[in-house]
């Protein structure tokens, strides 16, 4: 490689988010300097000697896969990053680290695959989950067992978009014996609103099918961290277990994320203008951002996060008949599963994406409706949910 390069990529830890996104784990290509990470599409390495080869085999390990892990830990200020084939992947390998016996306290607002994958896979195994309101700290205080090994924080929450103190339960860990690791689903805010790591989390998890790739064109997971042991254990777990993303999909989020600080800032700004917006209609009862003054986290949410991101969430007047027609009814935001594209979506969670908390204490309100605001003209989205909502 030549020498300009390996001192940017040395230097470039030390930089600002918005270089980070662009330029971490991407310096040009040592083979013939392509500005671009290349796709490298293989599953296996020539090796000129035994066991001297940078590259063995493509579960273990691809270059282009190695730029993306670099680029996560880097802009979570982390030292280790690790991607996955989804952000279940992930979160399923980071639950691996717990054993038989063992607790986890979770918030009791989750992305219904995070609520399944503990109850209906990891209970069977017997990995006991409990869930509770993670912005009372009391609550939380009195909801630790004496085998909880692991704290799981999704901030803001899906749908409900409830706002945890990262720090204040980091402080709150550090007084328990058992120390439980505290994991953060960071996939709401993505690392440009909010680093979970800098706030005394241990773990970061995303979805980076959501934010990070951006563009509703990939799923992929990634997680970030800086203790060395468990690292180890989860790239262990990683090449184990094999939920690896193909490299082309890591070149996908690796382009997305070089915008995500422009993108992250406008779609912030676009959903205030919504959510402000919602909350002034006389068919709206009831908005849920975390930008908002009304929000019950709002201060919290002020202090931990630089912006509060593209995800409202709202109930209307009339009940789950009405919330499904305003679903239904829109031109503009399309009605899908999934958040974080530049593109708006609309959706009813209870229907939807959390069907798998249904007739359990997590049970979403068949009238709650939830917006990702994607980037487009703010008046056009108003104008959409506008028609939307006054139609009769
Ligand atoms: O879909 P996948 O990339 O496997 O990520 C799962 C996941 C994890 N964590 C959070 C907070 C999520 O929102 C998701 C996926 N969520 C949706 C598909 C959704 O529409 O809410």
């Amino acid at each position: 490689m030549p020498r300009k390069h390996v001192v940017r990529t040395h230097t470039i830890r030390r930089m600002n988010f918005e270089t980070l996104a662009i330029h971490a784990g991407q310096p040009p290509d040592p083979a013939y300097g392509a500005v671009m990470t290349p796709i490298y599409q293989t599953s296996t390495y020539a090796q000129n000697k035994i066991g001297e080869a940078a590259y063995d085999y493509a579960r273990t390990a691809n270059p282009t896969r190695t730029a993306l892990q670099d680029c996560i830990a880097a802009l979570e200020g982390g030292k280790h990053g690790l991607a996955f084939a989804s952000g279940m992947a992930a979160i399923d390998c980071v639950i691996r680290l717990l054993r038989p016996g063992d607790h986890v306290l979770a918030s009791n607002d989750v992305y219904g695959g995070t609520y399944r994958i503990f109850k209906r896979v990891y209970e069977d195994y017997g990995v006991q989950a409990s869930f509770v309101e993670m912005s009372d700290l009391d609550a939380v205080r009195a909801a630790m067992r004496p085998n909880t090994r692991m704290i799981w924080i999704e901030t803001p929450t899906n749908p409900l978009l409830k706002v945890a103190d990262i720090a204040a339960i980091a402080h709150l860990r550090d007084a328990v014996r058992a120390a439980p690791q505290i994991v953060v689903d960071n996939t709401f805010a993505s690392p440009y609103a909010q680093q979970p790591l800098k706030l005394g989390a241990d773990i970061v998890v995303h979805s980076a099918t959501k934010y990070l790739g951006g563009h509703s064109d990939v799923v992929n997971g990634l997680v970030a961290l800086n203790d060395d042991a468990t690292f180890a254990r989860l790239k262990f777990l990683q090449n184990a277990v094999g939920a690896v993303p193909g490299p082309f999909d890591c070149f996908l989020v690796l382009r997305g994320i070089k915008t995500l600080h422009v993108r992250m800032e406008r779609h912030s700004a676009n959903a205030m203008a919504v959510a402000a917006w919602l909350e002034s209609h006389p068919r709206v009862e009831r908005v849920i951002y975390p930008g908002l003054p009304s929000h019950p986290q709002h201060a919290i949410a002020r202090r931990q996060m630089r912006v509060f991101g593209g995800m409202v969430s709202f109930v209307v007047k009339g009940g789950p008949e009405a919330a499904r027609r305003v679903a239904e009814g829109t031109k503009l935001f399309a009605l899908a599963e999934s958040l974080g594209g530049v593109e708006s979506l609309i959706e009813l969670p209870a229907a939807m994406t959390h069907m798998s908390v249904a007739n359990s204490p997590l049970e979403v309100s068949p009238a709650l409706i939830r917006l990702s605001v994607g980037i487009e003209h703010v008046d056009d989205l108003i104008a959409d949910l506008k028609e939307a909502l006054e139609a009769r």
